[in-house]
C-alpha cells in the first residue's frame, strides 16, 4: 500500500465482496473492515458494495446501527462509492419483495425491469455508459462498455435529475451511476469491468487518477449491450492428479493414443488470466468430472478460482458437481454449501448441469416448486443472476414429428438417413445418460425455477469446430427470456456472426478454438464489430 492511506469496506456479510477487495488490492490499497458504525464515520474512504437482496441489506443494516451512520456519512459529503445494491438502497424504497424502505437519501424508486417489452431480465453483460459532463471518476469511459447484472433499477425523475452522472439504455433509460460532491454510486460492477472498471476504480481511490486508461478515444462509441464472447475451461484431473485445461469431441477428453490419456491443454489460472488479456468477456470454468468427484473435496477447483479472482476482472462462472452430497464419513453437505464455497472463492455466478435436469424433471411431472431443489435454494440465496444452468443435449433425429412427447423441430440439414424432424434429448453426468426431457422443456422450466441463464452446449457440436447449432439455439432463445449463452462448435469467427445474426442468443462460448490458440478472442470482436454486431472491444 505505501503512501496509500487505506479505504474502508462495508462488507455487511450477505454474500460475495472477495472480488471488490481483490480490485483494491490490485490498485495498491489497503483495506479496513468495517466492524462498528464507528468505522463507518471514521472513514477516510468508504466503499460500499451491496449484495443479495434489497431486504435483508436494508434489515441488516439497521440492525448494526450502520444505516444511520451510512445516511450520516454520506450528507457530510464525504467520500463514498457504492456498488450495484449499493447504488439502490441510497434511494427511497425498492420494489424487490415490496415495497421495502431504503436510506432515501435520493428520490425515486428502484423497480424491476420489464420482460414484457421484449428484454431479457436479468440485464446481464457489458452495457455502454451514457456519461454526463463533470461525472468526476466517469471522465473518459463514455460510451465504453462495463458489466451489469442485475434485475431492478432506479430511473430518472425530475426529483432525482441532479444526482444522475450516467445513464445506460436497456428497454429503457436507467440510473447507471450517480455522483453529487464526493458521493458516488455506480449500478455496474467496476471490479468486473475490466480495464475500463479498474480506472473507474482508481479514479475513486485517488484523488487525481495515475491509472491512465488508453484504449479507446472517449467519444461515445457504444451505445448498447454487447454480445458477449466467453472462455470456456473444462477442468478435469488427469491420472496423474494434476488438475489440467481439458477438451473433448463430443464430451470424449481422451486422446485417441494407446495410453489413451486426457488431454491436456494447459493450466486454468495461467489461461484464465491470458484469456482475460485478450479480451475474454466472461470466463468458466466447469468440472467435468464435478459428477463424480465431490468440489468441495476437490480444493484445486478452489484454489484455482482464488487465484484467477485475484488478477481476472471479468465475470467468472464456476460450474460441476453442485448438488446434495454425503461424504465417506458420512458428514451431508448441501448443495447450498458447495455453491457458497464456490462464491467465496470468486465466483460470481455458478452452473449446474445434472443437478436440474432432476429438478426440472420433477417439476414437469408434479407441477409443484418443493423451493428444495439446488436451483431453487441457490437462487432465493444469491439471486437467480448468479445461477447459470448449464444443459447438454444431444440431437435426436426423427421421421415423424408425433413420434416424442417433446417439442419437436423441422431440421435445416437433414438426418443421415434423411430424417427432417429432430429433438434435443438432455443428458446428464458429461452426457453419459440421456433422460426423458428435452432442452426445450429443461429450459422454460429451470427459468420458472429461477434460474439467469441458460449455458446451452451441444453434445453432437462440441468440438467439431463446424459451427453453432443454429436450430437448437433458436428454439431455446426464443423460449425464455432470460440471456442464452450459445455453445459447442465454434470454429472460425464467422460462426460467431451467423450465431448472433440468426438467434436471440446473448453470449456465444468457446473452448477449443481459444485452447488451440487457432483465433484469438480479438479477432472474434474485430469481426463482430465489422458485422454491425456490438461487442466490447
Ligand atoms: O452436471 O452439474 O456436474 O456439471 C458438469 C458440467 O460439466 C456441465 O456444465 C457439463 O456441460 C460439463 N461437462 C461434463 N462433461 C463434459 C465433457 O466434455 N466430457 N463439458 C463437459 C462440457 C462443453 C462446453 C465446451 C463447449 C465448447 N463442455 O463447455 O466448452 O462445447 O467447446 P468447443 O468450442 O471446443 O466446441 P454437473
Amino acid at each position: 500500500a505505501g503512501n496509500n492511506s487505506a479505504v474502508t469496506l462495508l462488507d455487511y456479510g450477505a454474500g460475495n465482496v472477495r472480488s471488490v477487495r481483490n480490485a483494491i488490492r490490485f490498485l495498491g490499497f489497503d483495506i479496513k473492515d468495517v466492524q462498528t458504525p464507528a468505522d463507518i464515520l471514521n472513514a477516510d474512504r468508504l466503499i460500499f458494495p451491496g449484495v443479495g437482496a434489497f431486504a435483508a441489506a436494508m434489515d441488516v443494516l439497521n440492525q448494526k446501527g450502520m444505516a444511520e451512520a451510512l445516511c450520516s456519512y454520506i450528507k457530510d459529503d464525504r467520500p463514498f462509492l457504492g456498488i450495484c445494491l449499493g447504488l439502490q438502497l441510497l434511494f427511497e424504497s425498492s420494489e424487490e419483495n415490496g415495497p421495502v424502505r431504503g436510506l432515501g437519501l435520493i428520490p425515486g424508486v428502484v423497480g424491476r425491469f420489464d420482460s414484457s417489452s421484449g428484454i431479457r431480465v436479468p440485464h446481464i453483460g457489458w452495457n455502454a455508459l451514457q456519461v454526463k459532463k463533470g461525472s468526476g471518476i466517469l471522465d473518459d469511459v463514455a460510451g465504453q462498455h462495463v458489466y451489469f447484472v442485475h434485475s431492478y433499477r432506479a430511473m430518472p425523475s425530475d426529483g432525482n435529475e441532479d444526482w444522475i452522472s450516467a445513464t445506460c439504455n436497456y428497454g429503457e433509460n436507467f440510473i447507471a451511476s450517480i455522483r453529487k460532491g464526493n458521493i458516488h454510486a455506480v449500478q455496474f460492477h467496476p471490479e468486473k469491468s475490466g480495464d475500463v472498471g479498474l480506472a473507474i476504480l482508481d479514479r475513486f481511490l485517488h484523488s487525481s487518477s495515475s491509472f491512465v486508461k488508453t484504449k479507446r478515444e472517449t467519444e461515445e462509441k457504444a451505445s448498447k449491450l454487447a454480445k458477449r464472447v466467453i472462455a470456456c475451461l473444462d477442468v478435469r484431473t488427469n491420472d496423474n492428479g494434476d488438475l489440467v485445461v481439458t477438451k473433448g469431441d463430443q464430451y470424449n477428453v481422451r486422446e485417441h493414443t494407446k495410453e489413451n490419456e486426457v488431454r491436456n491443454l494447459g493450466k486454468p489460472v495461467e489461461l484464465a488470466g491470458q484469456y482475460y488479456k485478450d479480451g475474454a468477456d466472461e470466463i468458466s470454468f466447469l468440472n467435468i468430472t464435478g459428477f463424480r468427484d465431490f468440489p468441495l473435496g476437490d480444493l484445486p477447483m478452489l484454489q484455482v478460482l482464488r487465484f484467477t479472482s485475484e488478477n481476472v476482472f471479468v465475470p467468472l462462472t464456476v460450474g460441476g458437481g453442485i448438488r446434495d452430497f454425503t461424504d465417506g464419513k458420512g458428514r451431508h453437505y448441501t448443495s447450498l454449501e458447495v455453491a457458497s464455497e464456490y462464491f467465496r472463492s470468486g465466483a460470481d455466478k455458478i452452473s449446474i448441469g445434472s443437478d436440474a435436469v432432476y429438478a426440472a424433471e420433477a417439476y414437469l411431472r408434479t407441477g409443484v416448486k418443493t423451493g428444495k431443489s439446488s436451483l431453487e435454494q441457490i437462487s432465493r440465496v444469491y439471486g437467480n443472476q448468479a445461477v447459470v444452468v448449464s444443459i447438454d443435449p444431444r440431437r435426436v433425429y426423427l421421421n415423424n414429428p408425433e413420434d416424442v412427447e417433446f417439442k419437436v423441430i423441422q431440421v435445416t440439414n437433414r438426418g443421415p438417413n434423411g430424417e427432417k424432424y429432430a429433438w434435443y434429448q438432455c443428458t446428464i453426468n458429461g452426457g453419459r445418460e440421456g433422460r426423458p426431457i428435452g432442452a426445450y422443456e429443461l429450459a422454460k422450466a429451470v427459468e420458472e425455477l429461477g434460474a439467469g441463464e441458460i449455458l446451452l452446449n451441444c453434445i453432437d457440436c462440441d468440438g467439431q469446430g463446424n459451427g453453432f447449432d443454429i436450430d437448437l439455439i433458436k428454439l431455446v432463445s426464443d423460449a425464455v427470456t432470460i440471456p442464452v449463452i450459445a455453445s459447442s462448435g465454434a470454429g472460425a469467427v464467422e460462426h460467431f456472426s451467423e450465431v448472433f445474426a440468426k438467434t436471440n442468443a446473448s453470449a456465444a462460448l468457446a473452448a477449443g478454438i481459444f485452447h488451440r490458440k487457432e483465433v484469438p478472442i480479438q479477432s472474434v470482436k474485430e469481426h463482430l464489430l465489422k458485422e454491425g454486431i456490438e461487442a466490447r472491444t
